[in-house]
């Protein structure tokens, strides 16, 4: 299992701006998002998790237990219902056979009658997002500093 605490900083981008148009994120934030190199620092015992992103126009921090479905701001300000989901042991065919997919959080956002899904998957040098909302997906790397 990776050690999921640490500093991530993005270092790849793609279709943010798609992403961010579809949820209805204003002309001016989606200016200064799209120029941000966020750093993403989590702190996690494992079940309760904090994730802090800092940028150069603002700080957002995102605070949950895993499964507990709770109402958040999103970095632009939208109120969403969010609930994370976290990949375990999976099961295959052959009842003997458990292969681990861990390491995985999903996020599910609901608001303003869209759905958004927010997975990070943890390896030991980064954190890889994948962001979508209907059939608009953006992909977001974020590397451990
Ligand atoms: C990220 O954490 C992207 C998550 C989606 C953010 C929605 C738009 C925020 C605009 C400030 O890298």
């Amino acid at each position: 299992m990776v050690n999921y605490n640490g500093e991530y900083k993005l270092t790849s981008s793609e279709n943010f701006d798609e992403y961010m148009k579809t949820v209805g994120v204003g002309m001016i934030t989606r200016k200064a998002a799209n120029a941000a190199t966020p750093v993403v620092t989590v702190t996690t015992d494992g079940s309760h998790w904090k994730l802090k992103q800092v940028t150069s126009f603002k700080t957002h921090e995102q605070e949950f237990d895993i499964g507990v479905e709770q109402e958040i701001s999103t970095a632009d300000g939208r109120k969403v219902k969010s609930v994370v989901t976290k990949e375990g042991d999976v099961l295959t065919s052959d009842p003997s056979v458990v292969t681990k997919e861990g390491d995985v959080l999903t996020e599910t956002q609901v608001g303003d009658g869209k759905t958004s899904t927010l997975v990070r998957k943890f390896t030991d040098s980064a954190m890889e997002m994948t962001v979508s909302c209907g059939d608009v997906v953006c992909k977001r790397v974020y590397t451990r500093q």
